[in-house]
């Protein structure tokens, strides 16, 4: 049998490089949107459908959703919460349904809409996400958003990690230069992944905004083992 490959984008712009309708994709937003998401099921949430536009959200209030989102870090006005992980715990989501629209995360998973199936990864459940992944039987593609289709570190880190996990079976090709370059910044950022994010754009963008903390959560590994995977445009618990 031929062995699965393990890829990495690094900007959804690019996505149609690597014909994604075969695969499983993987959509990485650490800072802060799949963050939010996992953190979301980890607390009960039901469903959250992901949108691109604010517009597109507003029609989810009448039918008793919570609305969720930011634009450029900030909360959108009027909405229920803005992309905080700490928005998305306790009562507040409890049993509930979200639409959510942030400026990169869920542009990310409409631009991977033709994959054979979309998952979301964050660190928060990266080792259930790996256990999941080496079971499938597709190839794999882990989707950076970035930042406004621009590389960022964060996202790179946690490809690097799924791949790297996936490295360790001896099971799988990897020999995407993305996929190694990603692999190998993790092994170099794993001990300290808030230091090694010291001066990187989005790390500085969120600490302008006061919201340092959302980093340190985000960055801490298997606090929500859960895994949202999209069905018919709406994420669910796996
Ligand atoms: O772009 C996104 O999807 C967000 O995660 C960005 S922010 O961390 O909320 O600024």
């Amino acid at each position: 049998m031929v062995n699965r490959s393990v890829e990495v984008c690094f900007s959804p712009s690019l996505i149609h490089l690597f014909e994604p309708a075969h695969k499983i994709v993987v959509v990485i937003d650490v800072l802060r949107a799949t963050s939010s998401i996992c953190t979301a099921f980890a607390h009960g949430a039901n469903s959250i459908v992901p949108v691109a536009n604010i517009e597109d959200a507003l029609p989810y209030r009448d039918k008793n959703y919570l609305l969720a989102g930011e634009r450029n870090g900030v909360k959108i006005e009027d909405f229920d919460m803005g992309n905080s992980p700490f928005s998305f715990m306790g009562d507040a989501v409890k049993g509930r349904n979200i639409a959510i629209t942030t400026t990169n995360g869920t542009q990310a998973i409409h631009a991977a809409k033709e994959a054979k199936k979309i998952v979301i990864g964050s660190f928060l459940n990266l080792d259930v996400l790996a256990d999941c992944l080496m079971n499938q039987d597709a190839d794999i593609l882990c989707l950076c958003s970035g930042w406004k289709n621009k590389f960022n570190l964060e996202d790179t880190l946690l490809a690097g990690a799924v791949v790297n996990k996936l490295h360790a079976l001896n099971k799988f090709n990897i020999d995407c230069d993305s996929a190694l370059a990603s692999e190998h910044l993790y092994l170099l950022a794993k001990d300290n992944l808030f230091a090694f994010l010291e001066n990187s754009s989005h790390r500085n963008r969120l600490k302008r905004l006061n919201i340092e903390k959302d980093i340190a959560y985000c960055l801490t590994p298997n606090t929500c083992p859960v895994i949202p995977v999209l069905e018919n445009g709406v994420l669910v618990k796996l």
